[in-house]
């Protein structure tokens, strides 16, 4: 009885496990022929009932067919698996015929175009960079530019102090009077002092408590000041346009004497007047002057030899003129959407 009842069963578990489509239904099917409530367990259960010349008979064959059954479920499985990962992989091929995703590139920013077009030019008139510390002292920023104590650029207010020697350098001049000095008296001096500044500012959409600045400097017997305007001239043209006139006005600074302030003719009306030159047909873009005597002799040369033209320049302010930039603060916050409009070479 027994023994049939276990052909029997193991030709139906045979029969249901070939038949098999899912590791769902073969679980089901384990659990059906081999679980605590099937069959096999009630066959084992009736052992106990047998003469004791049939159980060892009985339980071997059982044995054999719970074997059988297992080794089929867990071939069946090993084919089901291998079926999904089949799928799975010719699912996911890959096509490497398509094009590939293109990467950002990136460009230079435009505040550093601006000045190595200037820088390139200067360098192109003979004139060398000079770059410098940002962390300066009050001697180099203010004293050896006729910037006596007491001055009022010296406020407190209007500068970054680290002690009461030690500050940012608020312009790049310092750097102008370390190169004068280094050279002992000797000219000629033709330098472009490129580099980050800072004063002590409420940051607003014309200012920055860190911008850049652009000064030149050029030291030697009989400098002039047609020198100076031959020079801005130059530059004019090449930044704003061929048709460029440029014209001088008096100023006044500590370390120029005489002191002038730069106007260009306006390159967006040439000079009858519109917003951008506010109807006057002129630009403001620079100050420049002759070196002051002071300013020679304390770097050690010799006024009564040398004398010299400086001028200094905002880039921030001449790149904000040229591509019509609303906002100073746009050139620092790095808006990709802002630097990418001006991507070229
Ligand atoms: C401005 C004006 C200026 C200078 C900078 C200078 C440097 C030395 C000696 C004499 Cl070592 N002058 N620099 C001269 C005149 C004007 O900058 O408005 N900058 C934005």
């Amino acid at each position: 009885m027994l023994q049939e009842k276990l052909h029997e069963l193991r030709q139906k578990a045979e029969e249901s496990i070939r038949l098999v489509a899912d590791l769902k239904q073969l679980q089901e099917i384990q659990v059906h022929f081999l679980g605590k409530k099937g069959p096999m367990t009630e066959i084992m259960k009736g052992m106990g009932k047998l003469s004791k010349e049939e159980r060892p008979v009985i339980g071997q064959l059982a044995n054999e067919v719970r074997q059988g059954i297992t080794g089929l479920i867990e071939e069946k499985k090993k084919e089901l698996e291998a079926a999904i990962l089949e799928q799975k992989l010719s699912k996911e091929k890959i096509d490497v015929t398509l094009p590939g995703r293109k990467a950002p590139v990136g460009s230079h920013h435009l505040l550093g175009s601006v000045i190595r077009d200037v820088q390139d030019l200067f360098i192109g008139m003979g004139f060398s960079i000079a770059e410098g510390p940002e962390v300066e002292t009050d001697t180099y920023n203010f004293e050896k530019l006729n910037l006596p104590k007491n001055h009022p650029a010296r406020d407190m207010q209007d500068s970054f102090y680290l002690s009461e020697d030690i500050l940012l350098r608020t312009h790049t001049s310092p750097m102008q009077a370390r190169t004068l000095e280094a050279h002992h008296g000797r000219g000629p001096v033709k330098i472009i002092c490129p580099g980050k500044v800072y004063r002590r500012d409420n940051d607003d959409a014309t200012h920055s408590h860190q911008f850049m600045q652009i000064e030149g400097l050029y030291v030697d017997r009989n400098v002039r000041l047609s020198d100076l305007k031959g020079v801005l001239t130059v530059f004019a043209k090449h930044v704003f346009g061929a048709d460029r006139e440029i014209r001088l006005r008096p100023s006044f600074f500590p370390f120029t004497e005489p002191s002038v302030e730069m106007d260009i003719s306006c390159f967006r009306c040439g000079g009858h007047g519109c917003n951008v030159c506010k109807g006057t047909g002129w630009i403001e873009i620079l100050g420049a002057g002759m070196v002051h005597p002071n300013v020679l002799r304390m770097s050690g040369f010799d006024p009564a030899v040398y004398s010299g033209f400086a001028f200094g320049m905002g880039p921030e302010r001449i790149a904000m003129l040229k591509y019509g930039i609303e906002d100073i603060r746009h050139f620092y916050t790095d808006d990709s959407r802002f630097l990418s409009q001006f991507k070229r070479s």
